[in-house]
């Protein structure tokens, strides 16, 4: 088979590749290790920027998003007793977030790219990168028959997560990282949000988060170890621990209801500066993870893919490489901003192990500044929902 780009992995940022490119009238073929109902039903990240919300309407993608997805102009902060909300919106000159689901994401992206022609491969196996410091690197995969096939590309696009092949494939990775003292156990309920709105709590018993997927649908995480056993976390101890954390204000209860799912993520930091080896070029969570803590994850996602499929279209209409070289410079300039703010809310929100009682008055001081102040509020809120991108990033 021959390609223009061999693109690993249908996740968002693969996906959405693969729709950027072929409105640039670039062809692709995305390999897939799991099958369609396996990532269309996994749950993960919640929370849109604004410029991926119009983006996404500006691409023709946004039929259902705007019709099932909830636009928020703000969100709230729980802490001391006290909830106070931060006015997205007011403080950014009319930005918002987009609450939809990841999951409904890939079945819109799925199903648009394959309606368009773009070959997805599920369930191939023993994916592998050739050398990539040629002009026609390869990709070699097995098909769920376990019969192997070769796709000659002009480039390849690593967007196969954390735990992908991609990035392994580059020799001499530059990797920064850091892991955090606790996990999110996050749940999934059939229950009405108890609020309009996220709200973000930081109790001396540990964070929690409401956040949602529909008027019908709840989506909560606590604050655990890094290694909890999740046997140990009944649906009655995760309802009571929630209740504890986000009423602090007394007069609130949350909606309870059947939990649907339930699981534990680590949380780290992680950034490989080696973003592109040759032809190879990674993007999404294959290149960096951030903490949940900010909701940028998927975000960041996009935002690589959306630079790359630039420099990419400006190859192929006039040959151009400057775009492509500059690729990883203007990603990271982005990755280490949206890393930072990630770093900042985790470690403003969440009760430390080795945290003493200074510690934990400077985090509440913190809160009540950022919450209470329009300095601090609008920091918040410009990272939220989303920095304007850095058009004078370093780069060749
Ligand atoms: P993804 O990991 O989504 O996609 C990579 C794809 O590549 C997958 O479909 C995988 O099956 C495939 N793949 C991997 N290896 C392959 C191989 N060898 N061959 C072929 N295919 C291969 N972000 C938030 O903002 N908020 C959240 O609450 C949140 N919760 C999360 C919970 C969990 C459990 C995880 C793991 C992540 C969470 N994230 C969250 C982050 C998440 O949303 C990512 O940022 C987002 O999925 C990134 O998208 P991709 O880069 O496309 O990577
Ligand atoms: C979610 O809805 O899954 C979500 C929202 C905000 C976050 C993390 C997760 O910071």
């Amino acid at each position: 088979m021959r390609t223009q780009v061999g693109i690993v992995g249908a996740g968002p940022a693969g996906l959405l590749l693969a729709h950027l490119l072929q409105r640039d009238g670039i062809e692709s073929i995305i390999l897939e290790k799991r099958t369609r109902a396996y990532i269309e039903a996994r749950i993960r990240a919640g929370v849109m920027e604004h410029w991926v919300a119009e983006l996404v309407d500006e691409i023709g993608m946004g039929e259902r998003m705007r019709r099932e997805g909830l636009v928020h102009e703000g969100i709230e902060i729980s802490f001391s007793g006290r909830r106070r909300r931060i006015d997205l919106k007011a403080l950014t000159g009319g930005k918002s977030i987009m609450v939809y689901g990841q999951q409904e994401f890939v079945k819109d992206f799925v199903a648009a790219r394959l309606a368009a022609g773009t070959p997805i491969r599920f369930e191939v196996g023993e994916v592998s990168v050739g050398d990539v410091t040629g002009n026609h690197p390869e990709l070699r995969f097995t098909d769920g028959e376990g019969t192997p096939h070769r796709i000659t590309c002009d480039f390849i696009a690593g967007c196969d997560g954390f735990h992908g092949v991609c990035r392994p494939a580059i020799p001499d990775l530059a990797i920064f990282e850091r892991a955090y003292p606790f996990a999110w156990l996050g749940i999934l309920a059939e229950a009405p949000p108890s609020s309009d709105e996220l709200i973000y709590s930081s109790h001396d018993n540990g964070f929690a988060l409401h956040s949602m997927r529909s008027p019908e649908l709840t989506r909560l995480y606590l604050q655990v170890t890094p290694d909890e056993d999740i046997a140990e976390w009944p649906d009655d101890r995760i309802w009571a621990e929630l209740q504890t954390r986000l009423t602090q204000d007394g007069d609130w209860r949350l909606s309870e209801g059947p939990v649907l799912q339930k699981g534990i993520t680590p949380m780290r930091s992680f950034v490989c500066e080696t973003m592109r080896h040759g032809r190879l070029f990674l993007a999404g969570d294959a290149a960096h993870i951030v903490p949940p803590t900010g909701a940028k994850g998927m975000n960041l996602a996009a935002a690589d893919v959306l630079l790359l499929s630039r420099a990419l279209a400006a190859y192929y209409k006039t040959g151009a490489i400057t775009a492509l070289d500059a690729y990883p410079a203007r990603c990271l300039a982005r990755i280490w901003k949206a890393q930072r703010f990630s770093w900042w809310m985790t470690s403003m929100l969440h009760i430390f192990p080795d945290q003493d009682e200074f510690g934990r008055r400077i985090q509440l001081a913190e809160i009540d500044f950022v919450t209470g102040h329009e300095a601090g509020a609008r920091a918040l809120a410009e990272n939220y929902v989303g920095l304007p991108f850095d058009d004078e990033a370093p780069g060749p």
